[in-house]
Formats: structure tokens, C-alpha cells, sequence
């Protein structure tokens, strides 16, 4: 990868901790309501696999924790914001907030509440590129709390049967809200589960991005040259609790987390582009002081004076007949 890359992924990484930190922020501030569910920690599994990916030509979807898909996919980082603000200019026009980021300009199928719900709705991405002949694939996300729901194993199944062009990412972070996954789940290691559909699959660590990319382009390539599905697991960590209502996070140790801080995905990444002299420590911090200015300048801003969506428009995007004109064109391209 050139150096230039190289840089280029670091400031992203950076700016998607940036940018989760001052959501936390918004929402001690009442300014964000609602659900919150923040991916600090986390970061080099999405930023390494959708490097891999051809966003906006792939279906990308997965739950609630979902701002920094939805942005790496190509969805502007300040209607990312605007929705969790609940404003008429949000991703959303302010309907969904944070867990239903939803963006089909840029194939970013969303943000579900729902544990488990997107594992169907993948395949039946997935399904439709099959039929339409494309080389687009669905790409997965979703927390290894979700493969104890029913939808995991009858997806698992249809996406075998029928070999269809689908990833599925399993963001392990070991705790489903405050449950180690080894209290709910018989076999931990998650890529393990799905051999008894004959679903190829590994497991990875996924706090070094260049390991992430790696892994992923292999599984991406499976995937797209009409193998079928992939299943892979990455290990890694949320930092913060489960969501804003989860602040304490009792369920796990001091120690542990501060192992986990250890292996933070940003701090490993810029500890290798030092040592290769891609960037020196006055480059990061250059970096940090440009990437607050606009999150604070442009992104917050822009949400901060959008407009709430009027009570007039309660029932507008609801029916069929009055939908939302940005959305039209790319969705009847896609189906
Ligand atoms: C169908 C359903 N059941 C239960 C819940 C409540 N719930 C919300 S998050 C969650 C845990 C999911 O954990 P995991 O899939 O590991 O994702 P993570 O939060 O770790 O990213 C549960 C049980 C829900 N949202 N939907």
C-alpha cells in the first residue's frame, strides 16, 4: 500500500474516533436523543474491510452501531450527524436516528435495531445481485451477540443452498450489552459455527488494520468470484459500554479493559507508520487539530442550525406514493 494510503486510512481511523467521541458528547449535552451506540475501539474492523469493498457498487448493512459503516460507505459524515441530531436534513430526514442510518445513494441498506434482523436481508441483497448478474456483493456487519438469533442459522443455510454473493462480518467485541459471549454461547469461536453449513470462514485479530485488510480482501475475493458466502470473525472491543444507558459497564474488569486499550487499533496503526517513517508525531497531531476543527465547524455545526423535521410532515416518507425523491432513482436501479 503507498504510503500516502497509508496516512490516509490513519486519518480516518482518527477521525471515526473523533467523530464517536463527540457524538458522546452531543448526547451528554441533551442534543442527541434516544438510542446511542458507539464503536470506540473498534474501528479497524470496518475502516480495514470496507477498504476492500467497492462501496457504492456493494450492499453494505448492518445494526445499530452503525454511524461508522454508514460514513466509511460513502454517506456525508455531517447527515450522519444531522440524523442523530434528528434533523430534516439527517440521513434519515430525522425519522431513524442513530440506530437507522439509511443510505441507498451510496448502497448503505442500514442501521436495524433489531439483533439479527440484517443476516436475511443481506442474502436477499445478496439474492437480487445474483439475479441481476452484477458483481456487486452484500457485506454483513454484525456483533457475535447475533448469531444466537434464529435468523443467523436459517440465513446461514439459504446463503449456502444457494451460493449467494454474501460476506458476513462478525465484529466480535465478546459482550452482548453485559453478557460475556461465553455465559450465552456454546461455542465461542464464532467462524467455528457456521461449518455445519459448509460456509468457509476464519477468524482474525481486528485491532491491526493492515491483518483486517488482508484477511478481508481474500474474503471479498471469495465472495465476489462467485464462490459463495464467506464467514469472517474479527476479535476486538468496544471501549465504552454497550450503549449511553450502559455507562458503568460493571460486567467486565478494569484489567481487562486496559489490555484491550493496549491493542487499540489507532495506537497500533500509527506506531507501525512511524516506525516506517510515513508520519512522525507532529503529523498526528496536525491531524487530530484539523479533524476536530471540521467535525466541530462543519459536521456539528451543520446539525446543530438544520431544521427539525415539521409536525406537518409527520406522515410524509411513510407511504408508498409520497417517498423520498433522493432515494427513488437509486432504488429502482437496484431492484
Ligand atoms: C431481536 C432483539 N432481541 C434483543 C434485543 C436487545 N439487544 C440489543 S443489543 C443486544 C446485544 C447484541 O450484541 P452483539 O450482537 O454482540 O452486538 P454488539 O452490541 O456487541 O455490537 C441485545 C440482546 C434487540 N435489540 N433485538
Amino acid at each position: 500500500m503507498k504510503p500516502a494510503d497509508q496516512k490516509r486510512l490513519l486519518r480516518e481511523m482518527i477521525f471515526y474516533r473523533r467523530f464517536e467521541e463527540r457524538c458522546f458528547e452531543a448526547y451528554m449535552e441533551h442534543k442527541i436523543g434516544g438510542f446511542l451506540h458507539l464503536y470506540v475501539g473498534q474501528e479497524a474492523v470496518a475502516t480495514g474491510v470496507l477498504e476492500m469493498a467497492r462501496v457504492k457498487h456493494d450492499y453494505i448493512i448492518t445494526g445499530y452501531r452503525d454511524h461508522i459503516h454508514a460514513i466509511k460507505t460513502g454517506a456525508p459524515a455531517r447527515e450522519v450527524m444531522a440524523e442523530l441530531y434528528g434533523k430534516e436534513t439527517g440521513s434519515s430526514r430525522g425519522r431513524g436516528g442513530s440506530m437507522h442510518i439509511f443510505d441507498p445513494t451510496v448502497n448503505f441498506m442500514g442501521g436495524y435495531a433489531l439483533v439479527g434482523q440484517p443476516f436475511p436481508l443481506a442474502a436477499g441483497l445478496a439474492l437480487a445481485c445474483k439475479h441481476k448478474g452484477t458483481d456487486q456483493i452484500a457485506i454483513c456487519f454484525l456483533g457475535e451477540g447475533a448469531n444466537n438469533q434464529g435468523t443467523f442459522h436459517e440465513t446461514m443455510n439459504m446463503a449456502s443452498v444457494w451460493k449467494l454473493p454474501v460476506l458476513f462480518v462478525c465484529e466480535n467485541n465478546r459482550y452482548a450489552i453485559g453478557t460475556r459471549v461465553d455465559r450465552s454461547t456454546a461455542v465461542v469461536d464464532q467462524y467455528k459455527r457456521v461449518c455445519g453449513y459448509n460456509i468457509p470462514s476464519s477468524q482474525h485479530d481486528g485491532q491491526d488494520i493492515e491483518v483486517v485488510m488482508e484477511s478481508a480482501k481474500k474474503a471479498v475475493d471469495h465472495v465476489r468470484g462467485g464462490k459463495g458466502p464467506y464467514f469472517i470473525e474479527y476479535l476486538t472491543y468496544r471501549y465504552r459500554g454497550h450503549s449511553m444507558s450502559d455507562k458503568t459497564a460493571l460486567y467486565r474488569s478494569k484489567d481487562e479493559e486496559r489490555q484491550w486499550q493496549e491493542r487499540d487499533p489507532i495506537r497500533i496503526y500509527d506506531r507501525k507508520l512511524k516506525q516506517a517513517g510515513v508520519v512522525t508525531d507532529a503529523d498526528i497531531k496536525a491531524m487530530e487539530q484539523e479533524i476536530d476543527a471540521m467535525i466541530e465547524n462543519d459536521i456539528v455545526k451543520f446539525a446543530e442550525e438544520s431544521p427539525a423535521p415539521r409536525v406537518e410532515d409527520l406522515n410524509k416518507y411513510v407511504l408508498d406514493d409520497n417517498p423520498d425523491p433522493r432515494w427513488i432513482g437509486p432504488l429502482q436501479n437496484s431492484y
